[in-house]
């Protein structure tokens, strides 16, 4: 089967080409979708719901595949993949978007959200559909942008210490997202920050290539990262919320009504996800735990704050406003 030739499967499509009716009217679609996660991951479980209820409200008509654990390929490969339309859904990070829409880098900025609810405030309001909609208007990013997911705070995990303090992060070499925006901010904090993909990272720790990584307590739990990077410091240096994103060639071939209806599911899943996610986060602390992870706290956080000025001035800088915006979100 040809790539553009996705969303035309089964004896219907053909039929419904042969008598010249619009082909994705009858047409049954399966959407593909894909997540770095593994099946049970609060994102792939609400896409999942998603599809399952895309189902019921089209009697059969549209569905969707999940493709879970990389299974077809890092955050990067996601992307591309879902810009020429060989997959339809993509649920990736905000991460890698930065340097595509530059708005999404002010998400990016370490310690922009004071917490959760505040994050989710601003993701579920006005300015949250206002990046949604910068994505999806983009001239070459080829993505709509459906959704927003909760994804906790990172924090810095490694295999030689606890951080404590900032100077803890002296030397350590440690993964972080494709976006220089990050690397950066590890630079900045005093650590020697190393970009790579998510699915390249196992090995990297294991070969010693990184000595760790940051991220949240789900991904580092399901991730089983800590069979190579037992000291997980609670740094809370970035809240970064989730995408899921539609590939725009497969999105121009639906009806307005199938478009509508896919935005509609998408926002439940932004909060479905979000109860899931907390269970999990509890679960995975809980698992970490006995699995001997060191967890630590870290008492005094403000001289990580000032530490990453540097990288507001740089990429904050020309967002000025909508800062000055996401800051008066009470
Ligand atoms: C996880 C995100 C995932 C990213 C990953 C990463 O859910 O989308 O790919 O971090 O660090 O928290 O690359």
């Amino acid at each position: 089967m040809k790539r553009r030739d996705f969303l035309m499967l089964g004896a219907a499509a053909t039929a419904a080409g042969a008598i010249g009716a619009p082909a994705f009217a009858q047409a049954k679609l399966v959407l593909k979708a894909t997540d770095v996660h593994p099946l049970g991951y609060p994102t792939v479980e609400a896409v999942e719901r998603m599809g399952k209820k895309l189902d019921a409200a089209t009697n059969g008509r549209i569905s969707i595949q999940m493709f879970p654990a990389m299974q077809l390929g890092g955050e990067k490969e996601m992307i591309e993949q879902a810009q020429v339309g060989a997959l339809q859904l993509a649920r990736i990070s905000v991460g890698p978007m930065g340097p595509l829409v530059g708005e999404f880098n002010v998400f990016n900025l370490p310690f922009v959200f004071r917490d959760a609810a505040h994050m989710e405030k601003v993701i579920d309001g006005p300015i949250g559909d206002e990046l949604l909609k910068k994505l999806s208007d983009h001239p070459t990013a080829g993505l709509i942008g459906l959704c927003y997911m909760n994804a906790g705070s990172r924090h810095v995990y490694n295999s030689k210490k606890p951080i404590a303090k900032l100077e803890d992060l002296k030397g350590l070499k440690i993964r972080m997202m494709g976006n220089p925006l990050f690397v950066e901010t590890m630079n900045s904090l005093g650590g020697n920050g190393v970009a790579m993909g998510f699915d390249q990272l196992i090995n990297a720790m294991q070969t010693g290539v990184v000595d760790g990584a940051e991220n949240n307590e789900p991904s580092y739990d399901s991730g089983q990262h800590y069979r190579y990077a037992k000291y997980f410091s609670k740094t809370g240096h970035l809240m970064i919320p989730e995408l899921l994103v539609f590939s725009k060639v497969s999105w121009e071939k639906l009806s307005k009504d199938d478009q509508a209806l896919i935005g509609k599911l998408a926002k439940e899943a932004q909060q479905e996800q979000r109860k899931l996610w907390y269970e999990r986060e509890n679960e995975s602390i809980k698992r970490m735990k006995d699995a001997g992870v060191e967890i630590n706290e870290v008492a005094d956080r403000k001289p990580f704050q000032d530490a990453v000025k540097p990288v507001w001035d740089k990429y904050g800088g020309a967002h000025k406003t909508l800062i000055e915006r996401i800051q008066a979100v009470k």
